[in-house]
């Protein structure tokens, strides 16, 4: 092989600098993360040795690219779309080409490190391999004595997840992982019981937005979210759709739609169910499809508000919402017969009451639109809360209705991390259930993002032998700090920093860390809560591998198989090495493939149907990626108008939350962000945030690159700058009760006067002190124990103050 430049720095000569400035005592990790030398560029040589190595990318901003990294002298020296993937497949955004230098960035944690100062601090010494992983598992293996293994908590970030979907570690020590997530799942929580479990992001294809007459995007900016299948939307609007965007802030997305909708943060489904009134007072419904497809012909018992059923139980979907039997509803037929809705032949009556044997019945339709009279939900009502014109909101729906097919589509981010977002879905899946925007082409309901797997691919997965299973008491991480002596977790190993990124309210969560006998992490970079872990234990990158086959994957439409860029860099080791290191200490690595190579030809050794013939050769001969069959086709995504629902229909009427009265959808208004709170006096301003291009969370922090757009900053309206005297660049304060970080104002006229907003989240050690974390909100809405996904994380329902520091 060729030869290396003089003046390039040899990764063996680095790392056993590093290593010995390690050995010299008490340092903090920063100080042992420089990694300078990497970034001197590789001299010319005679015999320069060069490989091409192909990877699917980064995940979690629901992408993963495949892509072609070219080496030279075995650093990183170009990135670019893979060219086996299909023409219109072939992508690749700012993060993928920057990885150049991202990867030899100097926040890159180097060598294993023991906590020598206060957890918090970050004063580390640096330690070998063996040291680290004995002290891990002595830890592990003390606590499981002491309070049984539920007290051991392992749990990867989404990022280190997807390289295997195995949760070995976990299952072999039955250690716990965290139960609900309370991300991403506010909307859904109020569509499942609608269309069945996952029916929000397995939908049809964003590739088909170009059939849509309408496209309505609710809090979602999908021109950073979803930077790389973002073109769908412009193919739309060349297509002849119109975009219309509803977001607090001019978003980028906003920017390039055709219209913008300005709400008031947090009052989504106040817009939505005026919306919905809104079609009922014109009757812009489409009435076959509803009495075809839907619930609304269903009776139900005007006493009681339960569906009228009989004791048929019909077959609960083993995912649906409830565990609860479900009797089979009845309807009433043109001939005034209450018949079974299933039953052959029977021809429903969409509305009407009637008394039979004394009890009173009407169907769901005639309930809808009681209950929205009844409530007042009107343009006129929805107008006065989301600071939206009645027009502007009948026009939404006669467009929605009247000029379709349409698409609802919602973000994740935005009004999806507010209390109230369950309603939002529920008055979205009213509104597609009246209309019938659902299961014909062009289209659809849902969060319509890139990870589509419409057709996936047919291949099992790895399974441990049966007694090996996680822990199973389903407490969520977000219920930790506030369980008190009753918390089960006294350890815990996270792989990535999922604390600090996941959970709200930071002070007090990283209390509760700073109180667990033990805490270890692996990561890739010095993330915010590396300072607070006993043992750290640097992971590689997606570049890097001891192996020549690494991360048999799935996305967007391919079956990706990587191979190897270059070694891990200083002393990093691979996530899949370090469990396997952990799980020897416990005498249980013969249940973890002996290396990736024999786990991705197992897993390919069941390929069949749509990938049927895929092998470790066939992938490596075609740079690592071969389409998953069928892909071609336009995916059914309830075409056939079965949903994963007990009555198969698209249900309407939420009879299991009877008890709370939301059987339909009834306004709430923000928890904490709400106009009449009092504790607008001291903290006036709803704190949102949101996603960037220059990031994956909090991925990419370490990037110098991106540091020098994006350093953390807070973005401010003219008006409530100016009655603060905060000009651009000024350093401001942000405070509420909970806590405070000090961030660069930016002072924006695309933000709405009372809100502020920023991007989440970047290392805690790139602000001048605190971080956005700190003042988020992370109370929990109980009405949602009862739902699918249990209470969401109210990160944009915050209320805080800023002023000049
Ligand atoms: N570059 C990049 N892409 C990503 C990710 C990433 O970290 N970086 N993460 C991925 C993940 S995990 C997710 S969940 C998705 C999320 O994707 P999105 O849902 O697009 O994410 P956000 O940027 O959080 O929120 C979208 C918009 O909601 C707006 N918003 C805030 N409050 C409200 C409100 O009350 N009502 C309305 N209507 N809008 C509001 C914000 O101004 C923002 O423009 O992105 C994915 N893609
Ligand atoms: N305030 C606020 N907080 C939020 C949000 C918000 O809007 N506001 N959005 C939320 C959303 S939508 C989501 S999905 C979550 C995301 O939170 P997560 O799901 O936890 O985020 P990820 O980006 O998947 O994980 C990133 C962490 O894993 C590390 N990492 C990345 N790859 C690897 C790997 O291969 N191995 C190992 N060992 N570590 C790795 C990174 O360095 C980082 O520490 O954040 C949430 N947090
Ligand atoms: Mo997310």
């Amino acid at each position: 092989m060729g030869k290396r430049s003089d003046q390039s720095v040899s990764r063996r000569s680095f790392v056993k600098g590093a290593s010995a400035a390690g050995a010299l005592g008490t340092l903090s990790a920063a100080g042992l993360t420089s990694a300078s030398g990497w970034l001197v560029p590789s001299a010319a040589s005679a015999e320069p040795e060069e490989h091409v190595a192909y990877l699917c990318h980064q995940f979690h901003c629901l992408s993963g690219c495949c892509l072609k990294c070219t080496v030279r002298d075995g650093r990183i020296a170009k990135i670019e779309p893979n060219d086996k993937v299909e023409k219109e497949d072939q992508r690749i955004c700012l993060r993928g080409i920057s990885e150049v230098q991202h990867v030899y960035a100097t926040d890159r944690l180097q060598t294993p490190l023991k906590r020598v100062g206060e957890r918090g601090e970050g004063k580390f010494v640096s330690i070998s391999w063996d040291e680290a992983i004995k002290t891990v598992a002595d830890a592990i293996k003390e606590s499981q004595r002491r309070y049984g293994p539920q007290s051991v908590f392992i749990r990867k970030s989404t990022e280190a997840s997807v390289a295997h979907g195995v949760e070995w570690l976990p299952s072999l020590l039955h250690a716990e992982t965290g139960g609900n997530w309370g991300l991403d799942r506010g909307h859904t929580n109020g569509l499942v019981p609608a269309v069945g479990p996952g029916a929000h992001i397995y939908g049809r294809s964003i590739k088909e937005w170009p059939l849509a007459k309408t496209i309505i995007m609710d809090g979602h900016n999908l021109c950073e979210s979803g930077m790389t299948y973002a073109k769908y939307m412009f193919a739309a609007q060349e297509a002849g759709a119109k975009v219309i965007v509803i977001d607090p802030r001019f978003s980028p997305t906003a920017s390039k739609a055709d219209q913008w909708i300005a709400v008031k943060p947090g009052t989504d489904p106040a817009l939505m169910l005026g919306l919905v009134g809104t079609l009922l007072e014109n009757d812009w419904m489409d009435r076959e499809f509803m009495a075809a497809n839907t619930s609304f012909p269903f009776l139900v018992n005007r006493e009681t508000g339960r569906v009228h059923a009989n004791e048929d139980v019909l077959l609960p979907d083993p995912h649906a919402v409830t565990k609860q039997q479900v009797g089979t509803p009845y309807v009433m037929t043109a001939e005034g017969e209450v018949r079974p809705y299933n039953e052959e032949g029977v021809q429903p009556v969409l509305e009407g009451t009637w008394t039979v044997d004394g009890v009173e019945l009407s169907t769901q339709l005639t309930m809808v639109r009681e209950f929205f009279q009844k409530n007042g939900y009107t343009a006129e009502w929805a107008a006065q809360i989301t600071g939206v014109d009645a027009q502007v909101i009948r026009t939404l729906a006669d467009e929605y209705a009247n000029n379709g097919p349409a698409y609802i589509d919602f973000g994740l981010g935005g009004p999806d991390k507010f209390a109230n977002a369950d309603i939002n879905g529920h008055a979205m899946g009213l509104a597609t259930a009246l209309t019938g925007n659902y299961g014909k082409p062009g289209c659809g309901l849902g969060f319509f993002g890139g990870i589509e797997p419409l057709t996936p691919a047919e291949m099992d997965p790895w399974t441990l032998p049966e007694e090996f299973t996680p822990g199973d008491t389903g407490v969520a991480m977000y219920e930790f700090p506030d369980m008190g002596d009753k918390c089960p977790i006294h350890c815990a190993l996270t792989f990535g920093d999922a604390f600090t990124l996941e959970a709200a309210n930071s002070n007090k969560f990283l209390d509760w860390v700073k109180g667990l006998d033990f805490f270890a992490i692996a990561d890739i970079y010095h993330s915010s809560i590396v300072d607070y872990a006993d043992i750290v234990l640097p992971a590689c990158t997606k570049f890097e591998n001891d192996e020549d086959i690494y991360h048999l994957r799935e996305s967007m439409g391919y079956v990706s198989l990587a191979n190897k860029a270059i070694d891990p860099l200083f002393e990093s080791k691979t996530d899949f090495q370090i469990e396997r290191m952990i799980a020897a200490e416990f005498g249980l690595e013969q249940h973890i493939p002996a290396s990736y190579e024999e786990y991705a030809r197992k897993i390919l050794s069941t390929a069949r149907g749509n990938v049927e013939g895929f092998t470790v050769e066939r992938l490596l001969q075609n740079q690592g990626v071969l389409r998953i069959g069928g892909m071609d086709m336009l995916p059914d995504g309830g075409a056939d108008q079965v949903y994963s629902t007990p009555s198969k229909k698209f249900e309407v009427y939420y009879e299991y939350l009877l008890d709370q009265g939301h059987q339909l959808p009834v306004y709430e208004s923000p928890v904490e962000s709400r106009d009449d709170n009092p504790l607008k006096a001291k903290y006036p301003l709803q704190f949102m945030q949101g996603k960037t291009r220059y990031r994956i969370h909090a991925y990419y922090s370490a990037s110098e690159w991106f540091r020098e757009y994006l350093d953390p900053s807070v973005n401010i309206s003219p008006a409530d700058a100016a009655a603060r005297g905060i000009k651009t660049n000024d350093d401001v304060r942000v405070f509420n009760d909970r806590g405070e970080f000090v961030a660069r104002a930016l002072v924006n006229a695309s933000i709405m006067d009372g809100t502020l907003f920023m991007a989440e989240t970047t290392y805690n050690h790139y602000y001048k002190s605190g971080f956005l974390q700190n003042v988020t909100n992370d109370a929990r809405n109980e009405r949602c124990y009862a739902m699918k996904h249990g209470p969401q994380i109210l990160y944009n329902d915050t209320l805080v103050q800023i002023e000049k520091v």
